[in-house]
């Protein structure tokens, strides 16, 4: 049976969540309806949904797994938790398989002065966060939330908010706002949930979190080039990062061959230091997969 990942359709998860998969060796054709991109060469699909309905989607069993961002998740078990009086039934329904390397953000207060949420009692919040606010701030007392779907920046310059509960990332929209960010409530990044009785031995999901883990291209160039034997102490300091490289015995006495894995980004400082210490025949291949 193919398993249904739910992402989101487009906005600041879509094109990672994509690279993502692309990266990793899967390719995809969008169905006529744009609401399923099966994938070619896996047995999944990914289902095209707004980023909050993903968690109730997955937790109903409408989708096996689902990528959002963990401020998502945080929100709705505070949103139960503030219901049930302190117990919270999401919890049981969706789990968080994985962390992913995207996504990257935090949940702060922010104001026209740095702000603990300790000084926010009888203040006026806007959020579009207001369980997770209410739940940080629970000892604290007459917050007074304003809920904002949007732009939520933009409150205490309409006279509507003393201060804001946001997600920030470069920190552009506070400083264009002139808030200044005060306390953080969480630390999120884009997350694999599943729903909480998902087989994790499933054979394609093992497949997905291996290729996930070791993408297609890992950044790395295999280096091959010549030496003489007795210039090999200084290439070897060069090409310390290696645990283990290859060193074979040419035909021609005295010389060798050298192999060599090194990262994209050091490639052409390592080059150079190569050619300074006499390596010739240079050559350099992409690493396909680094299993
Ligand atoms: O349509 P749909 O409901 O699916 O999308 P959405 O509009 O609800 O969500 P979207 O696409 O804005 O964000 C999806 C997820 O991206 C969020 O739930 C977070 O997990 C993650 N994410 C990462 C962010 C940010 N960074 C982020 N900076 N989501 C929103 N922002 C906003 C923030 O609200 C503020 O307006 O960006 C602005 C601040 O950015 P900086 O860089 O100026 O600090
Ligand atoms: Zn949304």
């Amino acid at each position: 049976m193919r398993l249904k990942i739910a992402i989101q359709k487009k906005g600041r998860l879509y094109e990672d969540t994509i690279f993502m998969f692309k990266n990793a060796g899967f390719r995809f054709t969008k169905d006529s309806t744009g609401f399923i991109m099966p994938c070619e060469n896996a047995d999944f699909d990914l289902i095209l949904l707004r980023d909050d309905d993903i968690p109730t989607v997955v937790a109903q069993k409408g989708c096996d797994l689902g990528i959002v961002g963990r401020n998502t998740i945080h929100e709705d078990i505070c949103e139960e938790k503030y219901h049930n009086k302190g117990v919270s039934s999401i919890e049981s329904g969706t789990v968080i398989l994985q962390d992913l390397p995207f996504g990257k953000c935090r949940l702060s207060i922010a104001g026209g002065k740095t702000l603990a949420v300790s000084n926010l009692a009888n203040k006026s919040v806007a959020t579009s966060y207001p369980y997770s606010l209410l739940h940080f701030a629970k000892d604290i007392a007459g917050i007074n939330t304003i809920i904002l779907k949007g732009s939520v920046e933009i409150a205490p310059k309409l006279g509507i908010a003393d201060a804001i509960c946001d997600l920030v990332s470069s920190g552009m929209t506070l400083k264009e706002n002139e808030l200044v960010e005060g306390e953080t409530i969480l630390h999120s990044n884009a997350v694999l949930i599943g729903n909480d009785n998902f087989d994790v031995q499933n054979k394609i999901y093992k497949r997905i979190i291996d290729a996930i883990a070791e993408p297609a291209s890992p950044n790395m160039k295999y280096i091959m080039f010549n030496c003489e034997a007795t210039n090999m102490p200084k290439i070897l300091d060069i090409i310390s990062f290696s645990k283990s490289p290859t060193v074979l015995p040419l035909a021609q006495s005295g010389m060798n061959a050298v192999h060599v894995m090194c990262k994209e980004d050091d490639f052409w400082e390592v080059h150079k230091k190569l050619k300074d210490a006499g390596a010739t025949s240079i050559l350099v291949m992409s690493v396909e997969k680094v299993m």
